[in-house]
């Protein structure tokens, strides 16, 4: 275990011969981390190491930060824009070239079928880049279509969606830094870096535990958080809402929840109550398989008088069958006993680029924001945080009529193995009449691309921290810009991936803003005027953020939660009638989730160390680190199959088969298959052993068992049979 959780420390920040080193942070996810990058004489990466000065994240560096200087130096990363010829082989052309030939054609189909054949897709390599985060969006609404597909949809949106329902609470949460208790659901922060505190989290769970907190977990895998949890749940997965539901039961009925807050500012209570009547612990615990007696503890252990704390989702439950009721539940607990910032006191973190308005501890009642708006073509679906549901993306491009999809900008993302129903995906893409794909790698997604630009890397980028989640990067105000740099190689024609939006915007003749700003379509903005306008929003100026090496952190008094506006108060709605319908439906289908079937195992989703995703596939330290995708497996239920450590298996869904070597691991519980997405190729056959295995996304579809609202599939708690080859 020891070995799991290294950190890989730098002692100082000492430069080898010839070389420089700078302090910067990582970006690959919400870690953050802080980093001192080594620079030889070409300006090129040739170190990276934790920045132990680093006051967020203490020196903690993950393999995949680690691994920063393969990913700019290797062989597999693409320099050059490259063009698919019609029969299927890539060549090389300019930047200039190539979008000077996608701004013609982007054209000849917006002038032919309007903006709305126009859609982009916006991944993880753009999410992560502040500049592209805004850009994007603005880029969708200049062209006047608000086809804009994101991972948000194929993630974690229940997160949109059940605020949306319920109401929420402007000044947030309650912090994990000074609660008592915190209900971790299938969310695994030690390896993902997320939910939890992100900046080194190892450290923060750890000093958490020392000041006392009680940390429960519910996972159907003894994961690396869970070993530090006093109380452990293994529930089958796909069961969270049966879970969920027992605990606000046994909240309410123990009379643990915090009544004066619930009689302020709760409207519904009792129809919660009376929904959740039938999810009594015993009968909860058959169909979840978790002891009873746990369930109760933990109800327990998370509620009562006084306490603080909050529980906290991974997407464990938002990718079940049931994700946005799991979800929904969840947040129920939490207002059940009033886990929130409270009149007059400190918001950890109001934000700091993305703006910082007025608090009020009040209830702001549910807007359910997707009944307005522009609603998705199939399926009648509306925006869930501004975007399309990403879940009927593959259909809106298959489908022919008015509003067909004809063009896709792949903006760093890997759609063909991310999306789920891979063959049905890969067939979308390859129909699209023009397909660009902004990436750094030839993925499965590139290949079916008609250009491909590569762009620049995290290092040769200036960039702040990812904004959107502000509140969740850390406790006190703060950003950090970094300036670039290094320096692509020489002989590269890598873009930056901002200009390829405004050149594309001029080529359309379409003014462009950023931040809600013009920009001149005269001549292309530059990156340092691009990241000056990004702080418009913030409370200290670009000078001075920039002026801090190791990021400016907001003094003075922190903002207060206001008082309630009574014009404008309402209360939370735990028990609206779509949310009644669905609970209602869960308890019904009980027996047909706990069915055992053809399909007797139950693949649970989960991330792995070394490779975010799918980043980093053709990096060769990381296949050495990871060179297949495993499908870990009980010890019990392998000797069970007669199948053997390291043995070729075939796992079958409803919705098709591949083949995975597996890997016994007593975390995971019986029952269980856990499974990471983000590996193999492109569906051309089912008995393809050669590369680092296949993609898990022939086994799960969009076409059934999609969520109402936000078309969210079953990603999770999926029925599978599994037999050695
Ligand atoms: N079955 C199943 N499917 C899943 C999941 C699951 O758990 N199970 N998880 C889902 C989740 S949570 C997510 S977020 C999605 C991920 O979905 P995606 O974001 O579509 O997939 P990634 O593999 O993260 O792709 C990121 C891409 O960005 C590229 N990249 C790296 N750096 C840069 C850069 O600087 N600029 C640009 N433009 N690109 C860059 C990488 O090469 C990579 O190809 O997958 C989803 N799919
Ligand atoms: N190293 C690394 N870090 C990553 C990523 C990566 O690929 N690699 N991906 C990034 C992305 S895109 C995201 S969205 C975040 C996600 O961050 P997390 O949500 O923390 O992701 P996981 O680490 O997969 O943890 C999910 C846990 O849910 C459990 N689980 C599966 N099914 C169920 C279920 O039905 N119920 C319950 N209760 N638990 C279940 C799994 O066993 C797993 O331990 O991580 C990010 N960080
Ligand atoms: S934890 Fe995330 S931010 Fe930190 S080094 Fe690893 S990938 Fe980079
Ligand atoms: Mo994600």
């Amino acid at each position: 275990m020891n070995e799991q959780f290294s950190e890989h420390q730098h002692s100082d920040a000492e430069s080898t011969a010839g070389t420089v080193d700078k302090k910067s942070f990582c970006r690959i996810c919400t870690g953050m981390c802080g980093t001192v990058v080594s620079l030889d004489s070409h300006e090129r990466v040739v170190g990276v190491h934790g920045d132990r000065e680093d006051p967020q994240s203490l020196g903690f560096i993950c393999s995949k930060g680690a691994n920063a200087p393969e990913a700019h130096n290797h062989e597999g990363r693409l320099l050059h824009p490259l063009k698919k010829m019609p029969d299927g082989r890539f060549v090389q052309i300019s930047l200039d070239q190539a979008l000077s030939e996608i701004g013609e054609k982007l054209a000849a189909i917006y002038h032919r079928d309007g903006p709305d054949a126009i859609a982009a897709y916006r991944g993880s390599g753009c999410f992560f880049s502040s500049i592209c985060l805004s850009l994007l969006p603005e880029w969708m609404a200049a062209l006047g279509t608000p086809k804009l597909y994101s991972t948000l949809t194929i993630d974690q949106s229940a997160k949109v969606v059940a605020p949306g329902r319920i109401g929420y609470w402007p000044p947030g949460p309650q912090n994990f830094q000074d609660s008592d208790v915190t209900l971790l659901i299938g969310s695994n922060p030690l390896v993902s870096i997320a939910n939890l505190d992100m900046r080194h989290p190892l450290k923060r769970l750890k000093d958490a535990k020392a000041r006392g907190m009680k940390l429960i977990v519910i996972d159907p895998r003894r994961t690396e958080t869970a070993q530090f949890a006093d109380l452990f749940l293994q529930p089958l997965p796909g069961t969270d809402g049966f879970i969920l539901a027992a605990l606000v039961r046994l909240i309410i009925d123990e009379g643990l929840y915090d009544k004066d807050f619930c009689a302020r500012h709760v409207a519904d209570l009792a129809d919660l109550r009376e929904a959740v009547e039938p999810f009594t612990p015993e009968q909860v615990a058959t169909i979840a398989d978790v002891p009873a007696e746990l369930i109760v503890q933990a109800a327990r252990a998370f509620a009562g008088e006084g306490k603080r704390g909050s529980v906290r989702t991974g997407t464990g439950p938002d990718m079940g069958a049931y994700s946005n009721l799991a979800e929904h539940l969840a947040e129920c607990l939490n207002i059940l006993c009033g886990r929130f910032i409270r009149e007059g006191e400190a918001i950890p973190n109001a934000g700091f680029l993305m703006g910082r308005g007025p608090r009020p501890a009040q209830v702001i009642p549910p807007r359910r924001p997707w009944e307005q708006g522009p609603k998705s073509r199939i399926g009648g679906y509306g925006l869930i945080a501004g975007e399309m549901v990403t879940g009927m993306l593959a259909e809106e491009i298959l489908q022919p009529g008015p509003g067909q999809i004809r063009f896709l900008l792949n903006h760093g993302g890997n759609p063909a193995q991310a999306i789920p129903d891979q063959r049905k995906v890969a067939k979308a893409l390859e129909s699209l009449e023009l397909m660009v794909t902004i990436d750094p790698h030839m993925t499965p997604s590139a290949r079916l691309s008609d250009y491909i630009l590569p762009p620049k890397l995290q290092y040769e980028r200036a960039d702040f921290p990812i904004y959107i989640f502000e509140p969740n990067l850390s406790p006190t105000p703060y950003t950090r810009y970094t300036p670039a740099l290094a320096k692509p190689p020489a002989d590269a024609d890598v873009c930056d991936e901002w200009y390829v939006l405004w050149a594309l915007a001029k080529a359309l003749g379409k003014p462009l803003t950023y931040m809600g700003q013009p920009l001149d379509m005269t001549a292309p903005p530059t990156e340092d005027q691009l990241m000056r306008m990004t702080t418009v929003n913030a409370p200290a100026s670009f000078d001075e953020i920039a002026a801090e090496p190791l990021g400016f952190f907001l003094g003075g008094e922190p903002q207060y939660a206001l008082p309630a506006d009574p014009a404008t108060a309402g209360k939370f709605s735990l028990m609206p009638a779509d949310v009644q319908g669905e609970i209602a439906d869960l308890w019904r289908e009980k027996d047909q989730l706990a069915a055992k079937g053809d399909y007797p195992l139950r693949l649970a989703s989960r991330r792995n160390r070394h490779r975010f995703n799918s980043m980093g596939f053709t990096q060769p330290r990381i296949r050495k680190l990871m060179p297949f995708n495993p499908a870990y497996m009980n010890p019990d239920d392998m000797a069970a199959l007669s199948i053997e450590n390291g043995q070729w298996i075939r796992i079958s869904s409803e919705n098709g088969t591949i083949q995975a070597i597996a890997e016994a691991d007593e975390a995971v519980r019986q029952g269980v298959v856990s499974m990471s997405h983000g590996f193999g190729d492109l569906p051309d056959g089912i008995d393809d052993k050669s590369g680092d295995g296949m993609c898990i996304n022939q086994l799960t579809t969009t076409d059934r068992q999609r969520q109402t609202i936000n078309a969210m599939p079953r990603m999770t708690g999926i029925p599978v049979a599994v037999a050695a080859l």
